[in-house]
């Protein structure tokens, strides 16, 4: 054991404290479970508790409340305890104070670091499950997955959960506006998920080589082999994407608007499926991706666990590969 990278140790250490807890502690959440749940089980977990905080908290998660302050404060100890370099990035909003999430591989080039990102705050209306709760838990996973693997990256990994998105895009483009500009040029590529469990769930991968010809023009060089990258996992995983406009309505914009190379995956939110898309993907054609979108019902029932468990393995297989290389040969 001893020759082990840190990483592993740590989530071992973790995994042995758990086992020590009394068994009336462990029963009460899903959370405290003796043994965690792995893979898309323990996404669900992070998504029920998600869930809970904002019904202990008004009913919300957004930026500036006690809700999102209580899941910034239950992601950062995940990261912690698998011995991520976990910092909090504060900066203002509406008014108020909230705060991003940034953790760390500690291995890795720092030179080449690769971000994958996800907004942690909810609208003031609903708890915010499928937005975004989704693409939180799905990437805080694939995070402890990684690092229960043992393995030092090549590359550094960097997983940002950012406050306000909801109030503008106001957390990520803190973070960018405020890097360096030499830092700037160590991000690699950065990848966003933002609603990735849609009920009505459609299948997306931004378009980065603009092969749609729609609305703003191709991503920042590379940003083709990430959509790539993405589709493959989606078509293996059964569901063959489509591609989505970069317009700017998540938190990829401040970086493709600074040049670095930019994708992810989405299942759709206000917009109609269509008849072709529900024959491709399922679902009903004529209804909304997300009929709860920004609002009370966006709770952990308003979930497509098939089409969460898909996203997650493309989050997984994307953590990988660009743990090892990027851009991909
Ligand atoms: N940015 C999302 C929201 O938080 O409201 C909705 C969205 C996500 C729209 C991804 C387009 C693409
Ligand atoms: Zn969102």
């Amino acid at each position: 054991m001893s020759d082990r990278p840190m990483l592993a140790t740590a989530a071992a250490l973790a995994a042995a404290a758990a086992l020590v807890l009394p068994t009336a502690a462990v029963a009460e959440s899903s959370t405290h479970r003796a043994t965690p749940r792995a893979g898309v089980l323990a996404v669900q977990d992070h998504l029920q508790e998600l869930q809970n905080i904002a019904g202990a908290n008004n009913g919300n998660r957004a930026s500036g409340t006690p809700g999102y302050q209580a899941s910034l404060d239950y992601i950062r100890g995940q990261l912690d305890q698998a011995g991520f370099t976990t910092s909090v990035q504060e900066f203002p909003s509406m008014g108020g104070t909230t705060y991003n999430l940034i953790a760390d591989t500690p291995g890795g080039d720092a030179n080449n670091v690769v971000m994958f990102g996800a907004h942690l705050d909810s609208v003031g209306d609903g708890p915010g499950i499928n937005d975004n709760g989704t693409g939180s838990a799905a990437i805080l996973q694939a995070a402890l997955d990684y690092a229960a693997g043992g393995e030092t990256p090549t590359n550094k990994l960097r997983f940002a959960f950012w406050g306000a998105e909801e109030e503008g895009l106001v957390g990520s483009t803190h973070y960018v506006e405020t890097l360096p500009e030499a830092e700037r040029g160590k991000i690699a590529a950065y990848l966003n998920f933002d609603m990735v469990g849609s009920p009505n769930a459609g299948y997306f991968t931004y378009d980065g080589d603009d092969s749609d010809g729609v609305g703003a023009g191709p991503g920042p060089e590379g940003s083709a082999q990430i959509e790539k990258l993405l589709n493959d996992s989606l078509a293996q995983a059964g569901a063959p994407a489509e591609g989505t406009d970069f317009d700017g309505r998540s938190d990829y914009g401040p970086f493709i608007e600074v040049g670095i190379p930019a994708g992810g995956t989405f299942t759709g939110a206000e917009e109609t499926k269509s008849p072709e898309q529900a024959e491709k993907w399922g679902g009903r054609a004529g209804e909304a991706f997300d009929a709860c979108y920004h609002q009370s019902c966006d709770t952990v029932d308003n979930v497509d666990t098939q089409a969460l468990e898909r996203n997650f393995a493309a989050i997984t297989n994307a953590v990988k590969t660009y743990a090892a290389q990027f851009p991909q040969p």
